[in-house]
């Protein structure tokens, strides 16, 4: 049976096709793989060495800071989130540096990944032993006895040991860390959290340029049952140094009859700009040495934020404490959202006002605008 003149074409077109493939690439570079290439894995040193930096457009600008990031290598996913957001909404522009401390080593996979998302310099700093331990004082018997019950109660993270590290950690410790010392204003940032505006300002230059030492964005109060005996030491504290308490504080923020009782108001430390000067100041020193020495991080479960909100509300002027309203901020569960609108469309924000914090029932935040005579946002009610 003769082939049809159409097969006979198909076939020439197929074998001329098969000879141009050939002699047009067999001298290239273009290679077929024949077999699955080896992953590229560059070890840290490797990929650091190689890394291009491409300087912001106000880095020459920069203070003397740095943000500050506690971590383990498990958190390596929901830091890189938080990362990406501070970099995306303003330190691109800056290249601040980033220093990483940890209680165990960082890994190459931590330290790779947020090397190439931080667009400043990267430092990584295991914990000395000694601020990431019990002290000698403490009775680790009835430590262990405080967590259960504790646990018992359901008191968040009640039955954490780790968690009490931590917080006596973030205390008193961070800002000795060698690759802290020579650093005067810190940024603290958490996994998980979100910035939803640019950040318009340099706060790091905010602070130095205004003589401010501390500032937050969202404030709350503290569960009761983890403090019980935490303002009777401060008060204890404030008796033996009348010399750290200047006038002007803001003890009226977090006590509503002159210190007699604490109202449990404190700022949210996940968010922390702040003066490292001013933590490894005298007076800081005395107070954290204080509340340390009664054991209080392990027998109770005292948080790092009230521990840094009534240091900052007794030591400071209220002057010292700034509220950056302009940052957009979001931590789980709480978001701070400016009122403003003209905010934030200026500064390109995506939260939504109705999500915003400050004047709910849990909030303090309407205690620091009463302290300070400012007027509420239009649509909130001066009573709230
Ligand atoms: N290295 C280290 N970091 C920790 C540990 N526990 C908590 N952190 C860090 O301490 C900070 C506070 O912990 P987080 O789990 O966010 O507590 P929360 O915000 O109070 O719920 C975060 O930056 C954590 O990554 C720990 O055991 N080791
Ligand atoms: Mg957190």
């Amino acid at each position: 049976m003769p082939v049809p003149v159409r097969y006979t074409r198909y076939l020439l077109f197929a074998i001329v096709g098969f000879f141009l493939f050939f002699f047009l690439f067999s001298g290239t570079s273009i290679s077929i793989p024949t077999s699955p290439s080896k992953p590229i894995s560059p070890s840290y040193e490797e990929f650091r060495a190689h890394k291009v930096q491409t300087p912001g457009a106000n880095s020459t600008f920069r203070v003397n800071a740095t943000f500050v990031t506690l971590a383990r290598n498990s958190d390596i996913w929901d830091i890189s989130k938080s990362i990406r957001t501070i970099e995306d909404r303003f330190n691109h522009n800056y290249n601040y540096d980033w220093v990483f401390l940890n209680d165990q080593d960082f890994d190459d996979d931590f330290k790779k990944l947020t090397t190439s998302l931080v667009s400043g310099t990267t430092y990584y700093g295991r914990i000395p032993k000694e601020h990431w331990s019990y002290p000698d004082w403490v009775d680790q018997e009835k430590a262990r006895k405080a967590r259960e019950e504790m646990g018992r109660k359901n008191i968040i993270y009640g039955e954490s040991e780790s968690y009490r590290h931590m917080c006596r950690f973030e205390s008193g410790f961070f800002f000795h860390h060698p690759l802290m010392l020579n650093y005067e204003y810190y940024w603290r940032v958490e996994p998980n959290i979100e910035l939803f505006c640019d950040v318009g300002t340099d706060p790091f230059r905010l602070l130095k340029e205004n003589n401010k030492m501390y500032s937050f964005v969202i404030s709350l109060y503290e569960y009761h049952e983890t403090i019980p005996s935490l303002w009777s030491t401060v008060k204890e504290f404030i008796k033996g140094h009348p010399e750290h308490i200047p006038k002007g504080n803001a003890m009226d923020f977090i006590s509503e009859d002159s210190g007699k009782t604490y109202n449990n108001c404190h700022f949210w430390s996940n968010f922390e700009v702040g003066s490292l000067d001013w933590l490894r100041s005298q007076e800081y020193t005395d107070y954290f040495s204080a509340l340390d020495q009664t054991g209080g991080f392990f027998y109770e479960r005292w948080g790092d934020a009230p521990v840094h909100s009534i240091a900052a509300s007794i030591l400071l002027k209220k002057e010292q404490i700034h509220f950056f309203n302009d940052i957009a901020y979001y931590h789980p569960p709480f978001t701070h959202c400016p009122s403003d609108e003209q905010a934030r469309l200026d500064l390109r924000c995506h939260c939504n006002p109705n999500d915003n914090f400050d004047f709910r029932g849990y909030s303090c935040t309407s205690r620091w605008y009463k302290l300070n005579g400012w007027k509420k946002p239009p649509g909130v009610k001066e009573t709230d």
